[in-house]
């Protein structure tokens, strides 16, 4: 059994449709981030950087007692290891799949967040930081379009790495993304968008609410780490 630690935005995603694909024994723990639910002590203690996703699996493939793990790409690796599935054991297959999780990690998933902060969410508008970020994405759709030529899925077969892509795309229409600029995209995101399992983990948590339209003041408090600097004291600078 393994406590999935969720909420449904595009990092959660990442989980709960690993979890449905991968068709694991699992329970829902929700993380409510708008009310706050990752600074509890207890949360902190699975995951220190206060952020959801995060699991317990109580069943670890060494038999030993239960592990915990933080951060999306961690856990998407630890899975795919854990069943073998959607994580190629071959060194280069593997290795293809690492570079596009990292990429997706470290780029894609960061830089549609921010493009999305500044364009939706930041209390000013401020055209430098929305045209940087917005540029920033469109050059990360430019670069996944290109890989996607005359490819079904990122990396040779549907992988960890499409699980970790797929749920940042879905934000497109909301960030002025016109898709129909990026004709592979487009059909790669339908294709994984026909998968059942995809869109079962999708579906999951979906009575708690969909990210997206108005923050309210609270949400705002939680959310905002310069918020947090001054009402917890939890960040430090
Ligand atoms: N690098 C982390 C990012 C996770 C992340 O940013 N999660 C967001 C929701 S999509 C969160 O928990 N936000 C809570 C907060 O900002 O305090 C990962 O990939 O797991």
């Amino acid at each position: 059994m393994i406590d999935a630690y969720y909420w449904p935005t595009p990092n959660g995603w990442k989980l709960s449709i690993a979890l449905e694909e991968m068709d694991l024994d699992y329970r829902v723990c929700p993380v409510n981030i708008g009310k706050g639910e990752q600074f509890q002590p207890d949360f902190l203690q699975i995951s220190p950087n206060n952020r959801m996703p995060a699991i317990v699996d109580h069943a670890p493939p060494d038999g030993g007692s239960p592990i915990s793990v933080f951060e999306s790409g961690a856990i998407l690796v630890y899975l795919g290891n854990k069943t073998g599935q959607f994580y190629p054991a071959e060194l280069r297959k593997r290795n293809e799949v690492n570079e596009w999780l990292m990429w997706q990690i470290g780029g894609l998933g960061p830089m549609i967040g921010q493009a999305g902060h500044f364009k939706l969410y930041a209390p000013a508008r401020l055209e430098y930081a929305i045209e940087r970020y917005h540029a920033e994405m469109s050059r990360l759709y430019g670069v996944l379009d290109r890989r996607l030529q005359g490819r079904e899925y990122i990396c040779d077969e549907y992988s960890i790495a499409d699980m970790a892509c797929w749920p940042w795309v879905i934000t497109y229409k909301r960030q002025e993304v016109d898709l129909d600029q990026f004709p592979d995209v487009k059909r790669w995101y339908k294709t994984c968008q026909g998968r059942p399992g995809l869109r079962r983990g999708y579906e999951i948590g979906k009575e708690f609410g969909k990210p997206g339209g108005q923050w309210d003041e609270q949400t705002r408090k939680n959310m905002m780490p310069q918020n947090q600097v001054k009402d917890r004291n939890y960040v430090k600078r």
